[in-house]
C-alpha cells in the first residue's frame, strides 16, 4: 500500500513538474506578431507591365461583396484548376446578381516556383480589380498567408480556400447561407467553416491505422487544449463576415498549420458564433504537409496555443491598423 501511495505521489510530482517546464518553454518561446511588410508587400501589380498600385485595408469600410483569398506556395501547377473553377462560378454568380461584386486575392507564399506569373495570368484575363496577387517576399506558412490576404481585401464576406480546389468552389453557396442565418445584426460577426467531418467513416476505412490514430490524437488535443464542439478546425474553406476576421485576425499569432485552430479559439473566446457545413471535399495529390515533421509541429503548436494564453504570453488583441 506504502508503495502505491509513493508511486502516486511520483507520478503527480513528475505531471506537476512537466506541466510547468510546458508552461515555462511555452511562454519564453512565445513569438511576438509581426505584422510590417515590404514595401513591396503593401502593393499588387495591375497587369504583367510592371505596374502597381496599393493594397487595401481591412480596417477599410467594405466595397466589394465577397474576397476570396487563397494562400499559394509553390502552386503553379495545382493553382490553375482552382482558379478556373472559382472564376467560372463567380462570373456566372455575378452575370445572374449584377450586385454581386467581389475579388479573388492571390497569396503567393514566397513560393520558388512560378505561382506569382500563372496567378497574374489570371489578373491579365479578368483585370485587377477582380484577380489580385499579392507576393510575399519570405514564405510566412499558411495562417500568414492567409492573414495578410484577409488584411488586404475589400469583401463584405471574406472567403479563405485552398489554391490545390479540393472543396467544390460552388459550395460557398451554403456557407453562405448560413453565414446569414447565424450572424446577429448589428455586430455582423460570424464564421462558418467547410466540414469534412461527414467523410471521416469513409477515410478511416480507407486510411492506414497509424494515420487514423495520428487524426484522433489530433481531434483530442483540439478539444482538450483549445476548441470545442468543432468537428473539423481544419478544412481550407472558411468564410467570415468582414467583422469577424477583422476581430479573429487581429489576435492571430501562429502563422504554420495550427492557425485555424488558434483563429477558432479566439472566435469562441469573443463568442462569436460558429456554424459546420458539410462540402463536397477531394484528395488533391501534391499536399505540402510533410508527414510527421508537420503532425509534430501542429501538435507542439497546439498544445502551446492555449499554455502561452494561459500565461499572458499571448493576449487577445483589439484591431489595430498597421502598415
Ligand atoms: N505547405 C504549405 N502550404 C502553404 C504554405 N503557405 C500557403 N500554403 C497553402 O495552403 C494550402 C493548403 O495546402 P495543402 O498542401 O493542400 O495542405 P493540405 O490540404 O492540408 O494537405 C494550399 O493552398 C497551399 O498552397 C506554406 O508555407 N506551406
Ligand atoms: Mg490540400
Amino acid at each position: 500500500m506504502d508503495c502505491l501511495c509513493d508511486l502516486v505521489q511520483c507520478l503527480v510530482a513528475l505531471a506537476v513538474f512537466v506541466l510547468i517546464a510546458l508552461l515555462v518553454l511555452a511562454h519564453v518561446t512565445a513569438t511576438v506578431v509581426d505584422l510590417s511588410r515590404h514595401a513591396s508587400e503593401k502593393r499588387f501589380p495591375t497587369g504583367t507591365s510592371g505596374e502597381t498600385e496599393p493594397l487595401p485595408s481591412l480596417h477599410d469600410p467594405a466595397s466589394r461583396e465577397l474576397s476570396v483569398v487563397v494562400p499559394a506556395y509553390n502552386e503553379e501547377l495545382r493553382m490553375p484548376t482552382m482558379l478556373e473553377e472559382a472564376m467560372d462560378y463567380l462570373e456566372v454568380r455575378q452575370k445572374r446578381q449584377p450586385l454581386f461584386t467581389y475579388e479573388v486575392l492571390v497569396v503567393d507564399d514566397g513560393s520558388s516556383d512560378k505561382t506569382t506569373q500563372v496567378a497574374l495570368q489570371y489578373t491579365k484575363k479578368y483585370g485587377a480589380d477582380k484577380v489580385r496577387v499579392l507576393t510575399l517576399l519570405k514564405n510566412r506558412g499558411k495562417g500568414g498567408a492567409v492573414r495578410m490576404g484577409t488584411l488586404s481585401s475589400r469583401g463584405r464576406l471574406i472567403l479563405m480556400a485552398d489554391a490545390d480546389g479540393a472543396t467544390k468552389f460552388a459550395d460557398f453557396e451554403k456557407l453562405e447561407s448560413v453565414l446569414e442565418d447565424i450572424s446577429p445584426k448589428p455586430d455582423n460577426m460570424a464564421i462558418t467553416c467547410g466540414s469534412r467531418a461527414h467523410l471521416e467513416e469513409d477515410s478511416v476505412a480507407a486510411r492506414h491505422a497509424f494515420r487514423t490514430f495520428l487524426m484522433y490524437g489530433f481531434h483530442f488535443l483540439v478539444w482538450f487544449f483549445c476548441v470545442r464542439g468543432i468537428r473539423d478546425t481544419q478544412c481550407g474553406f472558411k468564410l467570415f463576415t468582414r467583422e469577424a476576421a477583422l476581430k479573429t485576425f487581429s489576435s492571430l499569432h501562429v502563422e504554420r498549420w495550427a492557425f485555424d485552430v488558434e483563429l477558432l479559439y479566439i472566435a469562441q473566446c469573443f463568442k462569436i458564433p460558429i456554424a459546420e457545413v458539410a462540402v463536397n471535399w477531394t484528395e488533391i495529390e501534391g499536399s505540402k504537409l510533410v508527414p510527421i515533421w508537420s503532425w509534430l509541429q501542429m501538435g507542439r503548436d497546439l498544445v502551446f496555443i492555449r499554455l502561452r494564453y494561459i500565461t499572458g504570453a499571448w493576449r487577445l488583441e483589439s484591431p489595430r491598423k498597421t502598415d
